[in-house]
C-alpha cells in the first residue's frame, strides 16, 4: 500500500528576476528554487520522489480566485517595456514584474493543480510543489508580496470543484500572513485557514489589523480563520510545536479535512532575513509529520517564502524526508514556549472558543490584552534607537549571519517494521518476523529474574519474550525502526522491555503509553528513565508524580473525542518535551480503544524517538495487528470523522492534569504566566 511522494518542479520558474533596484524585493531570487531543488537532487531525495510535470494554469483556473480585469492586466506584462513594467508594479505592494513572470505565475498555479490532481487521484500519497512566484499574498485583483496568482487559493477552489472535496484545511506556516488566502475564504466554512505570522503588534509587513487573532472569519465562515500573530521575533521550535498541539491540531481533528494544503514558506526558519525567527530546519519534519494523519494522508505542500538559501534548502530537505516516510529526526531545543508566544496562543485560543468544542475550556483572554496595542511616541523613538530597524539598517542584526548546526543526516534503519507473532499467525504485509537465534531461557532469565519466569513458564510465552528482547536490541542498534509484539501477557512483556531498557544506555528514556486499565508493573520510577502516560477509565489515585500520569476518561478509551483531546493536548507535548529514546505503546486487554483512534495514536507517536516505537498487544487482539502494522509502516491513519464535543468531566480531568503538570512540563502551557492566576482556582 505504499504510495509515493510527488515532486513538482520546472526550471522555467527560475527564469524571471528583479530588473531594477528595489531593496524590498531583492531577496526573491531564482536561486531560491535552484538551491532547493539542487539540495533535493544532491541528497538523493528527488530521485525517491515521483516527478510530476508542471502545466500552465488555464484562464478558468486563475479565474477561480482572480478577477477578469486583473488577469487581463497581468496578461499584458510580457509585452511591456522596462519602464512600463516598473510603472505597472507601482500600483501593488512589495512585488515586481518581469516579461516572463506571467508565464511563471501560470506554471506556479498549474504546478499546484498538478499536485492536487496527483494526490486526489491517489497517484501519490502526498507531495511538494517547488514554485515561483509564490501565491499567498495575492488577492482577487492585486499582486502583492512577490505573489502574482494565489496558487493555494486556486488549488482549494479547484479541489472543491473537480473532486467534490467538502472540507479543506490550509496551514500557512510561512512567516508572513497570507492575507490573500484569508480574504478568499473568510466567509467560507468549508475552508479552514490557519496562519501564524510575524506581526509585532501590526508593525511588521503587511501591517494589517486583520492579521490579528481577532479575525476569526465572517458570517458562516466565523471560526474558520485562525491567526496566530507573533509579537516578537526569535520564535523557536517549542513555540511552533505548542501552537500545533494546543490549537491547530485539536481544531483540525475536530474539523476533519478531506484534503490538507500547506502554504509552505520557510522564511519562518532560522536565518531568514525576513522572519528573524529561530526555529531550526528540522522542525518542518515534525510539522509535516503532525499533518500526515489528517485527510488520510492527502497532504500537498506548496512553496511560498524562504530567503536564506541555506536555511531554505535544509528545511525543504527535512520536509521531503518526512513526506517520503523517513523516521522523524530527534526534536531539538524543546525548552518550552516563550512568554510572548504563550500570549499569542492564549489570545487565539480564546478568540476561537465560541466556535470549536475542543477549545470550550480555553481560558479567557486576559483583560490587559483586550485592547489593541497602541504605541506611544516614546516607545516608537526608543525602538528606533534600539536593535533592529531593517529599512534604516544602521544597527541591523543580519539574520543571514546567524549560525546554526546543519541538521544531522536522517537515519533510516534497513528494516522498518518487525513483528513478534504467535505460531501460525500471518505476518502483515511489509513487515518481517523476528526469528530468535538465542536460547530463550538463558536470555530471558537474565533479563527477567526468576519472579517472571515462574509466571511465564510456558515455552511459547518465553519464546515470545525472547524475541521481543531481540527486537528491542535491534531497535537500539538502529537495525529496525519499530515493531509490534503479540504476547501472552502484556504486563509481563512491558516489565521485561522496561527492565531491558533500564540496563541499556542507548535507551535511557522510555515513554510508556498504556491504553486501558491495568495494574502497572513495578519498575515505574521517579528517576526520569521512564515517563508513563496511562489512559484508561478507572480512577487512579493521582500520585502527583512528574513521571506517572494517569488519565482517567469517563467513558474510557472508547470515547474518540476525549481520547484525541488527551493525545493532542497532553501526550504529544509531554512526549516531545520528554524526548524519549523509545516509545512503548501498550494495548491493555479489553481497553475498548477504537481502531481509528489507535491508528492515529500509533501514527502520531512516531514523531518521537526517531520513530522507535514498540507496540505490545495481547495475543487475542490478532484482529488489530494489520492496521497497527500499517501505521508503523508509515501509512496514514483512517479519518475519525468530525469530532463532537468532549464530555465536560473529561475536559475537567485533562485541564486539571495540565495545570498540575505545566510547571514541570512547560510545553503543556497554554496561557501566559501573568494571566494564569485566574484559572487555577
Ligand atoms: N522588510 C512571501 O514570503 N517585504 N512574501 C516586506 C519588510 C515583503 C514576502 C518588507 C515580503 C513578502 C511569499
Ligand atoms: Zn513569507
Amino acid at each position: 500500500m505504499t504510495m509515493g511522494t510527488a515532486l513538482i518542479y520546472d526550471e522555467e520558474m527560475t527564469k524571471y528576476k528583479l530588473l531594477w533596484v528595489d531593496p524590498a524585493c531583492k531577496i526573491e531570487t531564482p536561486e531560491r528554487l535552484t538551491v532547493s531543488h539542487g539540495a533535493l537532487v544532491r541528497t538523493g531525495l528527488a530521485d525517491r520522489c515521483v516527478s510530476v510535470p508542471v502545466r500552465e494554469a488555464t484562464d478558468a483556473d486563475v479565474l477561480l480566485v482572480h478577477s477578469e480585469e486583473y488577469l487581463e492586466a497581468v496578461k499584458k506584462t510580457p509585452y511591456m517595456s522596462l519602464e512600463q513594467l516598473m510603472e505597472f508594479t507601482l500600483q501593488y505592494g512589495d512585488v515586481y514584474f518581469h516579461p516572463n513572470i506571467y508565464h511563471c505565475a501560470k506554471l506556479a498555479a498549474g504546478a499546484t493543480l498538478q499536485l492536487v490532481d496527483s494526490v486526489m487521484t491517489r497517484r501519490v500519497r502526498n507531495g511538494l510543489a517547488l514554485v515561483r512566484p509564490p501565491g499567498h499574498h495575492s488577492s482577487t485583483s492585486a499582486a502583492n508580496g512577490f505573489c502574482v496568482f494565489n496558487n493555494v487559493a486556486i488549488a482549494t477552489r479547484y479541489a472543491k470543484q473537480k473532486y467534490g472535496v467538502k472540507r479543506v484545511l490550509i496551514v500557512d506556516w510561512d512567516v508572513h500572513h497570507g492575507q490573500g488566502v484569508q480574504y478568499a475564504f473568510e466567509d467560507d466554512p468549508s475552508v479552514l485557514y490557519f496562519s501564524w505570522h510575524r506581526y509585532e503588534h501590526q508593525k511588521f509587513w503587511p501591517n494589517l489589523r486583520e492579521s490579528d487573532y481577532s479575525s476569526v472569519g465572517k458570517d458562516k465562515g466565523a471560526g474558520f480563520n485562525i491567526n496566530v500573530p507573533w509579537n516578537k521575533v526569535g520564535m523557536k521550535n517549542s513555540d511552533y510545536l505548542s501552537v500545533f498541539c494546543h490549537l491547530l491540531l485539536p481544531v483540525a481533528y475536530e474539523f476533519c479535512p478531506d484534503l490538507v494544503l500547506v502554504c509552505a514558506g520557510f522564511d519562518s526558519a532560522i536565518g531568514d532575513p525576513e522572519g528573524h525567527m529561530c526555529a531550526t530546519p528540522d522542525i518542518f519534519a515534525h510539522l509535516s509529520h503532525l499533518l500526515m494523519n489528517l485527510a488520510e494522508g492527502k497532504l500537498c505542500l506548496v512553496l511560498e517564502g524562504g530567503y536564506n538559501l541555506t536555511s531554505l534548502a535544509q528545511s525543504v530537505c527535512q520536509t521531503v524526508h518526512t513526506l517520503l516516510g523517513d523516521p522523524a529526526p530527534q526534536p531539538a531545543n524543546l525548552q518550552g514556549p516563550c512568554e510572548s508566544a504563550l500570549e499569542s496562543l492564549h489570545c487565539a485560543r480564546s478568540a476561537h472558543k465560541p466556535y470549536w468544542s475542543c477549545l470550550k475550556h480555553a481560558a479567557d483572554k486576559p483583560s490587559d490584552l483586550s485592547t489593541q496595542y497602541v504605541q506611544t511616541e516614546e516607545q516608537r523613538s526608543e525602538e528606533h534607537n534600539g536593535s533592529e530597524q531593517t529599512e534604516e539598517g544602521e544597527q541591523e542584526v543580519k539574520a543571514e549571519e546567524v549560525v546554526w548546526a546543519e541538521p544531522p543526516k536522517r537515519s533510516t534503519p534497513p528494516l522498518r517494521t518487525a513483528v513478534v507473532l504467535p505460531e501460525g499467525a500471518a505476518c502483515p504485509d511489509g513487515c518481517e518476523p523476528i526469528s530468535s537465534s538465542v536460547d530463550p531461557s538463558a536470555l530471558v532469565v537474565s533479563q527477567l529474574g526468576e519472579k517472571f519466569l515462574r509466571e511465564a513458564d510456558e515455552r511459547d510465552a518465553l519464546t515470545a519474550l525472547c524475541k521481543l528482547l531481540t527486537l528491542l536490541g535491534k531497535m537500539e542498534k538502529n537495525e529496525i525502526c519499530n515493531g509490534l509484539a503479540l504476547v501472552h501477557d502484556v504486563a509481563t512483556a512491558m516489565t521485561c522491555a522496561v527492565q531491558h531498557c533500564g540496563g541499556n544506555s542507548l535507551t535511557n528514556r522510555v515513554l510508556i503509553v498504556c491504553v486501558g486499565d491495568a495494574v502497572l508493573p513495578s519498575p515505574i520510577t521517579e528517576d526520569g528513565k521512564t515517563l508513563v502516560v496511562h489512559i484508561g477509565s478507572k480512577e487512579i489515585k493521582d500520585q502527583k508524580s512528574k513521571y506517572y500520569i494517569p488519565v482517567c476518561l469517563k467513558k474510557g478509551c472508547s470515547d474518540v473525542t476525549g481520547f484525541m483531546q488527551a493525545v493532542l493536548g497532553l501526550l504529544l507535548p509531554l512526549g516531545y518535551q520528554y524526548d524519549p529514546s523509545l516509545v512503548l505503546l501498550v494495548w491493555m486487554p479489553d481497553c475498548g480503544v477504537c481502531e481509528g483512534v489507535w491508528q492515529q495514536l500509533t501514527g502520531l507517536l512516531q514523531g518521537l524517538a526517531q520513530g522507535h516505537t514498540l507496540v505490545l498487544m495481547q495475543e487475542n487482539e490478532k484482529a488489530s495487528v494489520d492496521v497497527t502494522a500499517s501505521c508503523l509502516l508509515g501509512n496514514p491513519a483512517a479519518c475519525l470523522g468530525p469530532l463532537d464535543a468532549p464530555l465536560p468531566e473529561d475536559v475537567e480531568t485533562l485541564e486539571r492534569l495540565r495545570l498540575r503538570l505545566q510547571a514541570d512540563w512547560n510545553l503543556l502551557q497554554t496561557t501566559a504566566p501573568e494571566s494564569r492566576g485566574d484559572e487555577e482556582h
